[in-house]
């Protein structure tokens, strides 16, 4: 009989800047998810990759100096890049894609042609807004107070002959899709989806642009790119072969079972995409799952905000699968959470060291103690000690599986802990200690043992998707052989009677958390100071600027301003013949003497103003800024070969 099937993917993400712990959460989460649906015997295909068009990656590969494809191609397959990461954190995806493949890029150029064929893409004009960073397009309504809607930055006007989708025409389907079936989960998504996007109509999407090249020409039509979101969620599809010989999975794996993704993508992977396969009369995924972010004190991790948290640091100090395990089992998947150095410790302390290792480390040493580490072939019939533990171990499975099937891993790895935390009492009230004082206990003791050995065995089988790698190491501390399996984990009972155990490390080290604390903080601090960039301003236009006079100045005399501790009191050649009194609030940063003779740049036409009973006519320009949290000015000084006088423009 074939397997069932079972397609999982994750987003692609977008190779801009190294990843961060919270891609790292998605991918995770995914991994964790094929590898339960293998662990039940099902045919996985779980896809990842990366997103590599786009204005942004072509603009950042300029600040670099180098082409776009070297720059995603460092990031990608370069020493610490996405593909070394997921092979540290042990992430077993069967394939991977890259947007820059050619077999996609292509693939894409015939998915495009196809939905022009049919009418659904038309050629117009784009008269709206764009958002640079989300590299999306707006109308004037959905921007939320004049801002871009997902991540609340300025957008810019764009107009420009392109290609549209319409989008309009699939709105009825979509909003069925998602009201009337379970399609898009968590439900609270759905009413997100239809109040902000398909209640106010949907409009037709812009697919094409004409104002960058590093995107994958419309191949009949040079000069326009495909929309890089348009080319990054059909990945799904050209992975498996569609559209393309490079594969030849489709048909066995589309549609998709589920796409895991963040929330911020929901709109596109809930509205574009589905209203995309629609158009190429392709069948749908059955579920999108839009994840929550997690948070540093509060905000959404991001490069420019400097809070991000590295996975390669984390999982090099404790280890991939207690990282792995804290991704999972601290946060619930559908909502956000707040990462903190403190909760990673304390949930690998409490539930790993604690719980399971030190379970695990005096099961396996009591047997060597009590048993020459092998129990015996029989324990004349005696019974489980403990009902509560044998039946709540043997009902585990069914238990952790209804979460799992929700998705709800933290609720699926607490059910696997209650039993854990059951054991570890177990212990306690029978006091195998005091038992081996006594030879007539020994059929008793054995037993207790053998409870304590079944049950972790049934534990490290359902967390195995987890923590694979630690579930190897207690498979063979406990001497479960092959007994790993989904089916080994249906009932109570299934390891021989006579096991025989191996002592080895200790499993989870138990960390010390103050001492951690302080580690990290060294490790993550910032190296080299820490300059605070001001977003840029909104848009002037050439007639305001050309209004500022900004000319060149000879700095003549310099003094400080009496009973100020801030001013300076400048008398300048402006190259008028006139000398000019500019007062400037710069005294902390200069001695006055320093500056005389040199050349320096002031605005001239601004109102006059007087200051400790002083007039100040213009103002002498610095750069400003803040860093490490103090502000720093450096007076703009020009080569003293440039003459007074001379405009700024
Ligand atoms: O969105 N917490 O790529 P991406 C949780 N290329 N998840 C987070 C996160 C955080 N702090 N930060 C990012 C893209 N993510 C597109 C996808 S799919 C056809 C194209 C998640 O690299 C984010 O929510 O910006 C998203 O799901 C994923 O990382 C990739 O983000």
């Amino acid at each position: 009989m074939s397997k069932e099937k079972f397609y999982i993917t994750t987003p692609i993400y977008y190779p801009s800047d190294k990843l961060h712990i919270g891609h790292a959460y998605c991918t995770v989460c995914t991994d964790t998810m094929a590898r339960y649906m293998r662990l039940r015997g099902y045919d996985v295909m779980f896809l990842t990759g990366t997103d590599e068009h786009g204005q942004k990656i072509e603009d950042k590969a300029r600040e670099a100096g180098v082409s776009p494809k070297e720059f995603v191609d460092n990031i990608v397959e370069g020493p610490r890049g996405v593909k070394d990461l997921w092979k540290l954190m042990n992430i077993s995806n069967d394939r991977f894609i890259r947007t820059t493949d050619d077999y996609h890029v292509s693939a894409i150029q015939k998915i495009f042609r196809k939905m022009y064929d049919n009418g659904d893409i038309y050629k117009g004009k784009y008269v709206g807004k764009y958002c640079k960073p989300c590299e999306s397009f707006w109308t004037e309504s959905q921007l939320v107070d004049g801002k871009c809607p997902d991540c609340g930055r300025e957008v810019q006007d764009a107009e420009e002959e392109a290609y549209f989708f319409r989008l309009s025409k699939y709105a009825d389907r979509i909003r069925d899709l998602l009201v009337n079936t379970d399609f898009l989960e968590p439900r609270s998504r759905v009413n997100e989806m239809v109040k902000n996007f398909i209640d106010p109509g949907l409009e037709d999407l812009c697919v094409s642009r004409t104002s960058f090249t590093w995107g994958i020409p419309v191949d009949f039509d040079p000069g326009h790119v495909v929309y890089v979101w348009i080319d990054a969620l059909s990945n799904y599809i050209t992975a498996l072969g569609y559209m393309n010989d490079k594969y030849d999975d489709f048909e066995k794996f589309w549609p998709a079972d589920v796409h895991f993704i963040g929330k911020e993508i929901v709109r596109f992977h809930s509205i574009i995409w589905p209203a995309m396969l629609m158009s190429l009369g392709l069948p749908l995924p059955k579920k999108v799952f839009g994840h929550g972010w997690l948070l540093m004190d509060g905000g959404k991790m991001s490069k420019s905000k400097g809070n991000v948290v590295d996975p390669y640091l984390l999982a090099e100090r404790y280890g991939v699968d207690a990282l792995r395990f804290f991704l999972l089992r601290e946060f619930p998947f559908g909502s956000d959470g707040n990462f903190s150095n403190e909760a990673l410790i304390s949930r690998i302390n409490t539930d790993l060291a604690n719980s399971l290792g030190n379970l695990v480390s005096r099961t396996v040493s009591m047997v060597i103690k009590y048993f020459d580490g092998r129990l015996p072939e029989s324990y004349d019939g005696v019974e489980a000690m403990d009902q509560e533990l044998t039946s709540a171990a043997g009902a585990l499975r069914g238990a952790y599986q209804e979460q799992m099937d929700a998705y709800a891993f933290q609720n699926a790895l607490g059910e696997i802990f209650k039993v854990i935390g059951r054991a570890n009492k177990f212990i306690d009230e029978t006091e195998p200690w005091k038992l081996a004082k006594d030879e007539s206990n020994r059929e008793r003791l054995a037993r207790v043992m053998y409870d304590l050995l079944e049950t972790i065995r049934i534990c490290a089988v359902l967390l195995q998707p987890v923590m694979p790698d630690s579930c190897g190491r207690i498979f063979t501390q406990i001497g479960a052989g092959d007994l790993t399996s989904w089916d080994s984990a249906a009932s109570f009972g299934m390891l021989p009677l006579d096991t025989a155990v191996t002592k080895g490390e200790a499993i989870f080290p138990r960390i010390d958390m103050d001492r951690e604390l302080e580690e990290l903080e060294k490790l993550s601090a910032p190296t080299g100071p820490q300059v605070k960039v001001e977003p840029v301003l909104p848009d002037v236009t050439i007639d305001d600027f050309a209004k500022c006079d900004m000319r060149v100045c000879k700095i003549l005399a310099c003094e400080n301003v009496k009973k100020s501790e801030k001013l300076l009191k400048f008398t300048l050649d402006d190259g008028s013949g006139t000398p000019r009194q500019i007062l400037s609030g710069i005294a902390k940063f200069y001695k006055p003497d320093d500056l005389v003779g040199k050349t320096a740049v002031a605005i001239l036409n601004l109102p006059p103003r007087k200051m400790m009973g002083l007039e100040s006519n213009g103002m002498l320009l610095s750069a400003v800024r803040e860093v490490d949290g103090k502000e720093e000015l450096n007076l703009i000084l020009l080569d003293d070969s440039v003459p007074a006088g001379a405009r700024l423009c």
